[in-house]
């Protein structure tokens, strides 16, 4: 068999893979936006919730919810043929937070989901990839029956850099969660090649 030029130019690229945390409060919507996007059958360590936690865990606005992440949600999505993402949700109790330093490693970017209705629940989460110079971009998801504001007033609240992005979406909804992907992509590139770029004297 030949191996002329075409047949090597064919060859099958080696993807780049970045890691990228999907973090935010309680109940927000992390395993939701790794299930609804993953290619694989998503990892998730959900256990159910408890009499004993209800006096700490806040289930307004998502009563239905039973179970909650107790470790991590994984999941893989191929942006191009050459970009795959390794997703990685984070639990949203406080009392797991202690896993999110070793979650953290290594992460080129994060998504942080945040609920109009309990805007103070992702401060903690915007703090902490400030605090860690880790790029992220907020993702307002749209609960129904929660009021919609301009991405402008989620902004001023949570007090964001004018260069953070803040998108809304569904986070069941395949596209609209790739979309948020890309963004955390796109901005986390963007600010590397700019800490790369020779400073103007
Ligand atoms: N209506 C609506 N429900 C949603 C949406 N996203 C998630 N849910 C529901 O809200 C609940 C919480 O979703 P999860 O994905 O478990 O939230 P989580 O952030 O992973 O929660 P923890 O891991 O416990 O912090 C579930 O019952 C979901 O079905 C949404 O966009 N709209
Ligand atoms: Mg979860």
């Amino acid at each position: 068999m030949a191996f002329g030029r075409s047949s090597r130019t064919k060859r099958p690229v080696e993807p780049v893979t970045l890691k990228i945390l999907v973090a935010g409060g309680f109940g927000v919507g992390k395993t939701t936006m790794v299930a609804a996007v993953s290619e694989i059958r998503p990892l998730r360590t959900e256990e159910r919730l408890t009499e004993a936690g209800r006096p700490v865990d806040d289930l307004a606005g998502v009563e239905e919810k039973t179970t909650t992440t107790v470790a991590m949600d994984f999941g893989r999505i191929t942006l191009r043929e050459d970009l795959v993402l390794y997703l990685f949700g984070t639990p949203g109790q406080h009392r797991f937070w202690f896993l999110w330093d070793e979650l953290a490693q290594g992460a080129l970017g994060a998504v942080v989901l945040a609920d109009t209705r309990r805007l103070e629940d992702c401060f903690a989460a915007v703090d902490y990839f400030e605090r860690r110079s880790i790029p992220f971009t907020v993702a307002v998801n749209c609960f129904e029956g929660a009021d919609r504001f301009p991405s402008e007033t989620v902004r001023a609240a949570l007090d964001l850099d004018p260069e953070v992005p803040v998108l809304l979406c569904d986070a069941r909804d395949f596209s609209s969660s790739r979309d948020v992907l890309v963004a955390v992509v796109e901005h986390a590139l963007e600010r590397a090649a700019r800490a790369r770029a020779p400073v103007a004297t």
